[in-house]
């Protein structure tokens, strides 16, 4: 039989297999160490075979996720070169990230279209975990999703409240295992609507050198919105620091976001500095 893997404890993993739960440990042949939450599995009374991956995070441990859901806020001050990685990081993985912009009862307009004009490559949403306006959240559930940002932001609260509304859901799947109280390094998959979420938020921060093996060169290939202007650049190997760069006019004629350039050149910098140790 074939499964999904919801939840690991030590060299035990509870998989979901058409609506039902099972625990099952690993066989002979596959080994505990090589089996994650994510992990798509096949069955018989134990695990027997693990099917190939599309990525695996680092922390928290999770494997074939499909969505990001990467939040940020007016307060605490959001930290864009954070944000900035972490959606380069989703490129580098395969994985759709989406910007849920929580505390909108407290955003202001010009943060809300800031936002909307640096970031207008990618799909935003806007919610409150506080008003428990969360739709547009649960209409984004989708395969696997995580919740990345920093600190404070309220991936927490996020996640909670759509436990909250989906406590009104008798006899959903996700009723039937409590909710335990888990040490942070503990993931577990719940399901909501036609996907799962990780119940513990990831990336507060993030060295992208440490979690991938990124090069300066590759770097502007992960910037969706640099796209148009590197077709231009007169060097293929440009890193869009000066010269003759396509990147550069379109940051000067106002269709790059100035300060999604003024931050890759920072994050460039980090890589140079990492990768000539
Ligand atoms: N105004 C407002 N505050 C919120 C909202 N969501 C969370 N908070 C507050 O933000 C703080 C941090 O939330 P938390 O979920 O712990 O953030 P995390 O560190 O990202 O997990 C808490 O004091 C929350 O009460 C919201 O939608 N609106
Ligand atoms: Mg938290
Ligand atoms: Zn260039």
């Amino acid at each position: 039989m074939k499964g999904l893997v919801i939840k690991k404890n030590a060299n035990l993993f509870t998989v979901e297999s058409n609506g039902t739960l099972v625990n099952l440990a690993p066989s002979g042949k596959t080994r505990a160490s090589g089996i994650f939450v994510g992990d798509f599995v096949e069955f018989d009374d134990c695990i027997t075979n693990v099917y190939e991956r599309k990525n695996l995070l680092i922390r928290p441990p999770i494997a074939n996720l499909n969505k990001m859901f990467v939040v940020i806020s007016q307060i605490p001050k959001p930290d864009f070169i954070l944000l900035d990685k972490i959606l380069i990081y989703c490129h580098l993985n395969d994985i759709q990230p989406i910007i849920v912009v929580n505390k909108s009862d407290i955003a202001s307009e010009d943060f809300i279209n800031s936002l909307k004009a640096d970031y207008s490559f990618y799909k935003i949403i806007f919610v409150s975990a506080l008003k428990g306006d969360i739709s547009f959240l649960e209409k984004e559930i989708n395969g696997i999703c995580a919740f990345a940002g920093q600190s404070a932001v309220g991936k927490s609260s996020l996640i909670n409240a759509l436990f909250k509304s989906e406590q009104a859901d008798v006899g959903h799947l996700s009723k039937k295992i409590e909710r335990g109280k888990q040490t942070t390094r503990i993931v577990s998959l719940y399901k909501i609507n036609d996907g799962y979420i990780a119940d513990t938020a990831g990336f507060s921060m993030l060295d992208l050198s440490m979690v991938s093996n990124i090069n300066e060169r590759e770097l502007s290939s992960y910037y969706p919105d640099f796209l148009k202007g590197r077709a231009y650049c007169k060097y293929r190997s440009c890193l869009h620091e000066g010269g003759d760069c396509g990147v550069i006019k379109l940051v000067n004629s106002g269709e790059i976001s100035k300060r999604r350039y003024s931050n890759y050149l920072k994050i460039l910098q980090e890589l140079k500095n990492k990768n000539n140790y």
